[in-house]
């Protein structure tokens, strides 16, 4: 080992990956339903290439990022109801965006509706993928917290129908080791609930990417719509906080098919400091120079799991009430 820290294999020289480097929300406005993917994949273009001139290594797009929000809707039929769904990622939809990261060498989270098959039957799961820089997939997340409600309820000025759409994630809550730390995803409402951030947080995660989608009102609790954006922050910041995680919140935003969504896309450090904030609510990119060893300052002291957690007193924590 070179004194510089530079590893030499067999004369090629292996520079480890940098710490420091600039990290990205992509926030996107709205999706019109019919809006085609390439037309949504082209904005997404836009902002990627923003991130080469602004020296960008990462990049979070929100959940569900290629379509609208379809769950606002109840679908009778099954054909329209798949169309808003992958069936293969990559696919020739999101190709120009693999290729395009891939030669500027700018890893991206992307998340996506996901139709697979599991034993021989349809599943559906709403999906998260991390690309390093090279164009790999090298982590997938399906989301655990599925909001809203399953049966049609016509009285609701909109629906939610994620318990109808989608399948609860079978694949845990992974951290990833790439791009020079570890890293791992949630999606949207998983961020309100501190043990989704905790089981990320146990396995020493630095960075969480988190795409939503929220919408300003709240039908079955109208009194908090002014509160939608405040508890939006409140859970990314007490996850980044609460695990000594950066944490970067994507939005899909803005006023879609006549449902308007918050914005709030930002950048949080592992203090639980918001370093970046969305100043609009349609495509807008937001940028901030990090540092993982930060992450240090709070897991090696005020968050020291192995010399402060109590984990024996925590059994209700587990069980099904
Ligand atoms: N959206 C919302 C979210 O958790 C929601 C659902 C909104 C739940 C407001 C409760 C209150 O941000 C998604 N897609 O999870």
């Amino acid at each position: 080992m070179l004194s510089s820290g530079i590893t030499v294999h067999s004369g090629i020289r292996e520079l480890p990956m940098p710490r420091q480097f600039n990290v990205a929300s992509a926030q996107l406005g709205p999706i019109a339903r019919t809006e085609p993917r390439a037309s949504v994949v082209a904005r997404m273009l836009k902002l990627l290439h923003d991130c080469e001139r602004r020296d960008v290594r990462f990049v979070v797009f929100p959940e569900l990022a290629l379509t609208t929000f379809f769950p606002r809707w109840y679908f009778e039929d099954e054909a329209e109801l798949d169309s808003f769904y992958e069936r293969a990622m990559p696919n020739d939809d999101v190709a120009p965006l693999f290729e395009a990261a891939r030669n500027a060498g700018i890893g991206f989270h992307l998340g996506f509706a996901e139709l697979t098959e599991i034993e021989g039957r349809k599943a559906r799961f709403n999906t998260a993928i991390l690309v390093d820089p090279d164009g790999t997939i090298v982590h997938t997340y399906r989301k655990v917290h599925l909001p809203g409600h399953r049966e049609y309820e016509p009285q609701l000025p909109f629906q939610h129908l994620e318990k109808r759409y989608f399948e609860r994630g079978n694949l845990g809550f992974p951290v990833t080791e790439t791009m020079g730390g570890q890293f791992g995803t949630l999606i949207c409402n998983d961020r309100r609930w501190p043990e989704a951030f905790r089981m990320l947080g146990l396995q020493g995660v630095e960075l969480v990417a988190i795409g939503y989608n929220t919408p300003q009102h709240y039908p079955r609790v109208p009194a908090q719509d002014r509160l939608m954006d405040f508890h939006n922050h409140l859970s990314l910041q007490a996850g980044a906080y609460q695990n000594g995680t950066y944490v970067i919140g994507s939005a899909k935003a803005g006023l879609e098919e006549n449902c308007e969504l918050i914005g709030g896309s930002c950048i949080v450090a592992p203090t639980g400091e918001i370093v970046a904030l969305a100043a609009t609510r349609g495509d807008e990119l937001v940028t901030a120079p990090i540092d993982l060893d930060r992450c240090a300052e709070i897991k090696a002291h005020i968050f020291n799991f192995t010399l402060h957690r109590q984990p024996d007193m925590y059994d209700l924590l587990t069980k099904t009430m």
